[in-house]
């Protein structure tokens, strides 16, 4: 169902439909054919039964809270990765605040003594949960799209130098002080929390608490607002992985919006290689009828692209035979 044109000059259509929900706990041939058939249309789904206990989910959320209800210079103190508004280096900016932190236990150690140990623990168990299920679902699209070796892909993010981040986003909530709005609304207002773009990785396993804001754009001017379901997990193809299946997965752009009323809260896994690793196709997936799309790459060199353009600029074209 198209719902709405909102923009005048850039003309947005929303489009209400969900994404395409997996079961992990199916049956194996299903689970493939839907994961496959969804990173082939979408590059995004959701899954269920997914094995991550509340109780994991729970804390990690928690102290994710915890954390953004500090002061902010407490919150700066913390890390260098954390951040309010600013999304890297080139100028872009969102309703947003952050923290980074590298998804290796080591890198909880880089955070100051200002941070709890529940915090430490709440990260590591959470890390540990999200990157698993990350492999998981890699070693299924192998299977799935016929590659002879079913960690070819989890090997890159399970490696030891493995460059993969955990991501906590508050979305605080933006209220709407024009004065010329109809004060009896109850129209939710909506802002640009984190723009349009693709995650440069391998796959994204993303958790919202139960506030809406992620976007999909399957196709420009298009976009899908994903229901929040704070029980399932979003999955979505990262550049990395289009790249390495020939292009048969999209690495599809998403944005996320603001609530006028409540916190949004996501915490982002971003499975991604170690630096050195060389960003290829397997040959099954190349074949004289579906030549090379792109041209091989290391981690290190799409790394560097990525943090010289824009949030908005589509990278994987840098890296394109044709
Ligand atoms: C988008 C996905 C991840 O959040 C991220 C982002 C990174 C950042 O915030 O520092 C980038 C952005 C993301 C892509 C383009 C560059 C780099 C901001 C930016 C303008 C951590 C990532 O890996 O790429």
């Amino acid at each position: 169902m198209v719902l709405a044109s909102t923009n005048p000059i850039n003309i947005e259509r929303i489009l209400v439909t969900d994404l395409p929900i997996v079961d992990l706990k199916a049956e194996k041939s299903v689970v493939k054919k839907l994961i496959v058939k969804a990173c082939e249309e979408y590059g995004f789904f959701k899954v269920i039964n997914h094995g991550i206990t509340n109780e994991t989910i729970a804390k990690m959320e928690e102290s994710s809270f915890d954390f953004f209800a500090k002061p902010v210079i407490q919150k700066k103190q913390a890390s260098p990765a954390y951040g309010c508004r600013n999304i890297g280096f080139n100028g872009d900016m969102g309703e947003v605040e952050y923290l980074m932190l590298n998804a290796t236990t080591p890198s909880i150690a880089h955070l100051s003594d200002t941070i709890s140990n529940d915090f430490r623990c709440s990260v590591s168990a959470y890390t540990e949960a999200v990157k698993k299920l990350a492999c998981e679902i890699l070693e299924v699209m192998a299977e799935g799209l016929g590659v002879p070796d079913r960690s070819f892909f989890s090997s890159l993010i399970n490696h030891i130098d493995s460059d993969s981040i955990l991501r906590l986003n508050h979305y605080p909530p933006i209220i709407n002080n024009n004065k010329d709005r109809d004060k009896s609304s109850s129209y939710n207002y909506t802002k640009v929390g984190f723009g349009e773009h693709s995650d440069p990785q391998i796959l994204t396993i993303l958790r919202s608490n139960d506030v809406g804001g992620l976007q999909i754009s399957p196709e420009d001017g298009v976009w899908i607002p994903v229901t929040p379901d704070p029980s399932a997990f979003c999955v979505n193809v990262g550049d990395v992985l289009e790249v390495m299946t020939n292009g048969r997965f999209v690495s599809v752009r998403h944005r996320a919006m603001t609530n006028s009323y409540k916190s949004r809260m996501s915490m982002v896994y971003f499975g991604a290689p170690p630096m050195n690793a060389c960003i290829v196709a397997p040959p099954v997936l190349v074949t004289p009828q579906r030549p090379s799309l792109f041209r091989p790459f290391t981690w290190a060199d799409y790394k560097k692209a990525t943090y010289s353009l824009r949030l908005g600029d589509t990278r994987i074209n840098l890296f394109r035979t044709i």
